[in-house]
């Protein structure tokens, strides 16, 4: 085991395991589901699970997270519901924006889930305000921004941390470096080959996380979320991780980079290596895990079952819940 931390109990190690064997088991349903033509343009986050399931383990529900358009594992890990996720990627009437958002516009108020967000970056400036909202109400609310590594170089992020660090808000800056955006490698785009290390321009603690160990993330998380709650101000977290599939579905990831790397990254598994640590550390044996992950994709087929029962909106519901009008 890499790292240890005193609230990682068997519950807690088996809350993990369930999380991200759900996004896993979710994410092959839902690229199944765009495969027969379901829904378009699906941004996979399998590789990816470790990075907010170690993040959502220390939230509450009225803690906030503002994802991307690659966030069904942020959904997921921060409690909402699969049958409704399902839906609304299939552009039901019981999906949680009643089938009006779709895969890259997932919300649930109720479960602290702000929004996964099509516009890359622009996620950053709203989770900021949120932070400063939770600080005014004088609340210890926390609020998580995820971005890709394309996103650190908006200037928006950098407007953000100036801001969080000034007033000291509660907020988390999670930086996802799968190492692409789109086709394009990280060190084409990211001078001096860190995020992390921008937060020292902001006076705040920059960490480089592996994001394919559930354990250290867990670990960074828990001060993070700690030093935000107690009022003393945000963090910077990169996590190192990697997404197997393409950008969106359709696109042949091989053809930007090597079966090397990705037989590299595939290596360091993430749900693999919670596996071990659970059964080397004596937390649990084979049959608990694979018990889970067999209701794992119950629960996904069941949502899948649900989703497609459930009818489009009608017609008259076009323009209800609409903030934005043309003509
Ligand atoms: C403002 C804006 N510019 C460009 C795009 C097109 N676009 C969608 S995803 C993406 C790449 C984002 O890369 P990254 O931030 O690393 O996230 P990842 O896809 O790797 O999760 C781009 C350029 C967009 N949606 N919004
Ligand atoms: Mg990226």
């Amino acid at each position: 085991m890499s790292a240890t931390h005193s609230e990682l109990n068997r519950d807690t190690f088996l809350w993990m395991w369930r999380t991200m064997s759900t996004i896993r088991r979710f994410e092959e349903q839902s690229r199944r589901e765009a495969d027969a033509g379901k829904l378009r343009g699906m941004h996979s986050s399998i590789g990816q699970e470790a990075v907010p399931t170690g993040i959502c383990a220390h939230l509450r529900d009225d803690d906030y997270v503002l994802g991307t358009h690659r966030s069904h594992h942020h959904c997921i890990a921060k409690g909402v519901d699969l049958n409704e996720m399902m839906a609304e990627l299939l552009g039901k009437s019981t999906g949680t924006n009643k089938g009006k958002g779709g895969t890259m516009h997932i919300a649930d108020i109720n479960k602290g889930m702000l929004g996964a967000n099509g516009v890359v970056g622009s996620n950053i400036p709203v989770a900021t305000g949120v932070g400063l909202s939770a600080k005014v109400r004088g609340t210890d609310q926390v609020s998580v921004v995820f971005f890709g590594d394309g996103a650190s170089s908006q200037g928006v992020l950098h407007e953000s941390m100036n801001l969080a660090s000034i007033w000291k808000l509660p907020v988390l800056f999670v930086c996802e470096n799968n190492r692409y955006a789109e086709a394009t490698p990280f060190e084409f785009t990211v001078a001096g080959a860190s995020v992390a290390n921008r937060a020292a321009g902001y006076d705040m603690p920059g960490v480089s996380v592996d994001g394919q160990d559930v354990i250290e993330m867990h670990e960074v998380a828990a001060e993070a979320v700690a030093r935000a709650r107690s009022g003393a101000g945000p963090t910077l977290i990169e996590a190192q991780t990697y997404r197997y599939q393409g950008h969106f579905g359709a696109d042949d990831p091989l053809g930007y980079r090597s079966e090397e790397e990705e037989a590299y990254y595939k290596g360091r598994d993430c749900l693999t290596r919670l596996r071990s640590y659970i059964i080397d550390g004596g937390f649990a044996d084979e049959s608990v895990l694979d018990e889970i992950d067999r209701e794992c994709v119950e629960s996904v087929l069941a949502a899948t079952a649900f989703a497609d029962a459930s009818p489009f909106p009608d017609a008259d519901e076009l323009m209800a819940d609409v903030y934005v009008r043309y003509g």
